[in-house]
C-alpha cells in the first residue's frame, strides 16, 4: 500500500467528494455481464497497465470486458517471493516454477466458479456458461503456432481467455501439461522473433482480439474493410488537400464514379499484396475473373520493369 501525505492547512478540498459514487444505472449489456473475462498473469503486472487505455479500457469502463491482471508473486510464500529456479539437466538461464503458476491459474478458476471435481468452492455460480466450457489459456511462446487475423476471430468468440506470460527460459513443463486438463491450453507466437517475456504477445493478442468484439470498436464496417479481414492488404488512402506539395490525388478518387473507384481500389490492394505479401494470394478463394486478369496484368508489368 502506498503512504497518504499528511494533510497540510492549504490542502483543504475545495470541491465536495460525493460520499457515494454516482454509477448511472446499468444498460442492458451492463445487466448482463461482461462479454468476455480477460485474465492475465505476470511478474510485471503494471506493464498491462496500458491495456486501461483507449478502446479496451472503454469496453472495461462500459462493463462489456472484465480484466483481470495478476501479479505471479502473490502466489509465493517465501520471503523472497521466488518464481523462477535452476533447469534440471543444465543449461543457461532460469525456469519459472510450477506451483505458483499452479496458485494463480487456480486463483482464477476459483475466481470464475468453474468447478473442479472436488475443488469447486461453495456459493460459486454454476450455471452452464460457466460449468460448460473450459476458459482458453493463451501462453506466448516462440515455439506456439503463429497468431493471425482467423485466430483473433476463433478467440473473440470465447467468454474466457486467461494469458499466462512467462519470462526468462520458459515455464516448468509440468504445470503446462497440468493446465491443459483445466483449460483449453493454446501456446501462441506472435512472429520470429524471440522476446523477453510475454507481456508484449499477450497485449498484442488482447488488443487484436478485443477490437473484434460486438460494441468493443465503435464502426463495425471499417472492420470489414481493414487489411487482413479478407486476406488483402488495405488500398492506399488520401484526405485534403487534392495537391499537397505538388504531389496529387489520383483523379479517379475525384470522379465520383462508385464502381470504377471499388474497381481501382480492389486492383491497388491486388498489387500490394503480390508485391509484398505474395503469401497471402496463395490462401485466397474467391478471386473473381477480374481480379486474376489484374493479378496477371501487374505480373506481365513487373516482369518488364525487371527484365
Ligand atoms: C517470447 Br521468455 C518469452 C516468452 C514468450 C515469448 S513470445 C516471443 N516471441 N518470445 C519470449
Amino acid at each position: 500500500m502506498s503512504e497518504v501525505p499528511p494533510m497540510t492547512g492549504d490542502d483543504t478540498p475545495t470541491e465536495a467528494v460525493p460520499l457515494e459514487p454516482v454509477t448511472p444505472a446499468p444498460t442492458p449489456t451492463e445487466a448482463a455481464g461482461p462479454q468476455m473475462s480477460i485474465d492475465v498473469v505476470s511478474i510485471f503486472p503494471e506493464y498491462l497497465a496500458g491495456l486501461q487505455l483507449s478502446l479496451i479500457g472503454k469496453a472495461v469502463e462500459r462493463g462489456q470486458l472484465s480484466l483481470g491482471v495478476h501479479d505471479l508473486r502473490d502466489f509465493t510464500f517465501d520471503r523472497h517471493n521466488t518464481v523462477d529456479d535452476s533447469p534440471y539437466g543444465g543449461g543457461a538461464g532460469m525456469v519459472m516454477k510450477a506451483e505458483p503458476w499452479a496458485l494463480a491459474l487456480e486463483h482464477i478458476l476459483g475466481e470464475l466458479g468453474s468447478t473442479i471435481e472436488g475443488e469447486s468452492p461453495n456459493g460459486v455460480r454454476t450455471d452452464d456458461a460457466v460449468v460448460g466450457s473450459k476458459p482458453t489459456l493463451i501462453v506466448p511462446s516462440p515455439a506456439g503456432k503463429v497468431f493471425d487475423q482467423r485466430i483473433a476471430e476463433d478467440l473473440a468468440d470465447r467468454d474466457h481467455l486467461v494469458f499466462a506470460c512467462g519470462r526468462y527460459e520458459g515455464i516448468d513443463q509440468r504445470v503446462i501439461d497440468w493446465a491443459a486438463e483445466h483449460f483449453e491450453l493454446l501456446p501462441m507466437s506472435i512472429g520470429d522473433y524471440v522476446l523477453n517475456g510475454g507481456e508484449v504477445a499477450s497485449m498484442v493478442m488482447i488488443e487484436a482480439i478485443s477490437r473484434l468484439i460486438p460494441g468493443v470498436i465503435g464502426n463495425p464496417e471499417s472492420l470489414a474493410e481493414e487489411s487482413h479481414e479478407d486476406g488483402l492488404l488495405e488500398y492506399p488512402i488520401y484526405t485534403k488537400p487534392a495537391n499537397w506539395r505538388g504531389r496529387e490525388v489520383p483523379e479517379i478518387l475525384l470522379s465520383g464514379n462508385h464502381a470504377a473507384i471499388a474497381r481501382w481500389r480492389r486492383d491497388r490492394r491486388l498489387e500490394r499484396t503480390a508485391e509484398v505479401r505474395p503469401d497471402l494470394l496463395e490462401r485466397l478463394d474467391d478471386l473473381n475473373k477480374d481480379d486474376l486478369v489484374a493479378l496477371e496484368r501487374f505480373e506481365s508489368e513487373r516482369s518488364t520493369v525487371t527484365e
